[in-house]
């Protein structure tokens, strides 16, 4: 048996007013609680040091600026880090990135036990759009304020476990799993900004979203025979609802473990990454059942061509 016990932060609504510091306090409230309850790893949201910024326009590069971090740990995120050395809990949270050569990402990154960066990941699948659309019950701005990353999907081993990392809108694409499916992977972490209603179709509500969220993570899961750690951000920020649904789902994709409300949550569950072997070692034994001579499409081609 090979166990983790992982808690997923989930963290409620924060305002646009609201401080990173303040944020990192209730981040260290719920590893707090974490630690109480024997978590040698805790995942946090995508943006999770700040209100989910993209839904608001701005022009000014400057301003725009002001919500990302320049430097990871910062003085305002260093207690997580110091947080995570201290106890012996592994961290995961999402943040902006702005490069020393001027790029912007939305990242994410893993520490070991010891509170070290072992692993980056930058969101590939950034969803939303560039200009103010006037279509739209309120804006989606991530493809005017971050590039695409530029890493891949990278797995690592730690924690006698391979290890890789999504963010939010990459949960909903099947290859995004399946690039760290080939790389072994056993445990995919994710944080999420998802709005609780679809601005372009006000009839697709929370219980649809919540659907659609669970339906991709349990399905990644059980095709690849991994463990998935989805963790919201949730509640009204400045009149805007972001749904919760943070979810632990096994390598049968099952749930085993689901935020019940809106605010800071933590779920835990003690993870045996010896639960991946079964299916990885069968139904889903990719070097034996996959058939690579038809799936070329996929990485020459993105839209559709109808026949
Ligand atoms: N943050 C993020 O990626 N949110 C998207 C919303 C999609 S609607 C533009 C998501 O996939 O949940």
């Amino acid at each position: 048996m090979r166990e983790i016990i992982i808690g997923g932060g989930q963290l409620g609504a924060i305002q646009k007013s609201e401080s990173r510091a303040k944020v990192v306090q209730r981040m260290l409230a719920l590893l707090e609680q974490a630690r109480e309850q024997g978590c040698e790893l805790v995942v946090f949201p995508e943006l999770a040091l700040t209100t989910f910024f993209p839904r608001w326009y701005m022009e000014d590069q400057d301003e725009v600026d002001t919500w990302f971090e320049r430097e990871m740990p910062s003085d305002v995120t260093r207690p997580l880090f110091d947080f995570s050395r201290e106890h012996g809990i592994a961290i995961s949270f999402g943040y902006a990135e702005l490069t020393p050569e001027g790029h912007h990402y939305n990242t994410s990154i893993l520490t070991d036990r010891q509170g070290q960066i072992i692993g980056k990941y930058r969101k590939v699948h950034l969803p939303g759009h560039v200009e103010f659309d006037t279509e739209r019950d309120f804006q989606h701005l991530e493809k005017r304020y971050f590039e695409p990353g530029d890493l891949g999907f990278p797995t690592w081993e730690t924690q006698d476990t391979v290890m890789g990392m999504c963010i939010c809108n990459d949960r909903r694409w099947p290859e995004t799993y399946r690039v760290m499916g080939l790389q072994g992977v056993e445990l995919v972490l994710l944080g999420y900004n998802t709005p609780s209603i679809n601005s372009q179709r006000q009839s697709e509500g929370e219980e649809h979203r919540l659907f659609h969220s669970q339906l991709c993570m349990q399905a990644g899961a059980y095709q690849n025979a991994t463990w998935v750690v989805g963790v919201a951000k949730a509640g009204i920020e400045d009149g805007f609802p972001l749904m919760g649904g943070s979810v632990i789902v096994d390598p049968n994709g099952f749930v085993v473990a689901k935020a019940e409300g809106q605010g800071d949550e933590l779920i835990v569950h003690a993870c045996d990454m010896d639960l991946c072997n079964f299916g990885k070692t069968t139904i889903f034994d990719f070097a034996r059942h996959r058939r690579i001579e038809h799936y070329g499409i996929i990485t020459r081609q993105t839209g559709v061509q109808r026949p």
